[in-house]
């Protein structure tokens, strides 16, 4: 009964220290250099299934930060896209990565860079914010908070 006590204070020390550890990881992934500003969704046609996000990404770190990845509980799949002109027609592709450059920023803009929500899970409107997550090659996490802009 005695040894039976033992045993678990022990797994618990265990168990307390694999917490901190958790918790320092979480903390290195706040200190994250970069910034999502101005963010906003294109307000979509009706019964459109994808959206395309625009921000402004500003790096206040001493390093470039490489955007890999971009998640959103609002969509089935982020993409990072690119659009540009191919003679007269506007075609898009997808980027592997999203590079901005230390103390620099990335304007993601119509008609260049913005980032695509597939598979759209919810129907949004005008003045709906979206949470996009930016994951970085380091595994950092940036949150942006997406207001749904009226088409123009
Ligand atoms: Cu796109």
């Amino acid at each position: 009964m005695f040894g039976a006590t033992a045993r678990s204070e022990a797994q618990m020390r265990t168990v307390v220290v694999f917490m901190a550890l958790i918790a320092a990881g979480v903390g290195s992934a706040v200190a994250c250099d970069l910034r999502v500003e101005a963010a906003w969704i294109r307000e979509p046609p009706p019964r459109a299934s994808t959206l395309a996000g625009f921000a402004t990404l500003v790096n206040g770190g001493s390093k470039p930060v490489r955007i890999v990845a971009a998640e959103s509980r609002a969509a089935g799949m982020v993409m990072l896209h690119e659009s540009m002109m191919h003679g007269d027609m506007a075609m898009m592709r997808e980027s592997p990565e999203l590079l901005v450059p230390a103390g620099g920023k990335v304007e993601l803009a119509p008609g260049g860079k913005h980032l695509m929500l597939m598979d759209m899970k919810v129907a949004v409107k005008p003045g709906d914010h979206v949470t996009i997550t930016l994951i970085d090659d380091g595994g950092c996490r940036i949150a942006g908070d997406f207001t749904v802009r009226a088409l123009q």
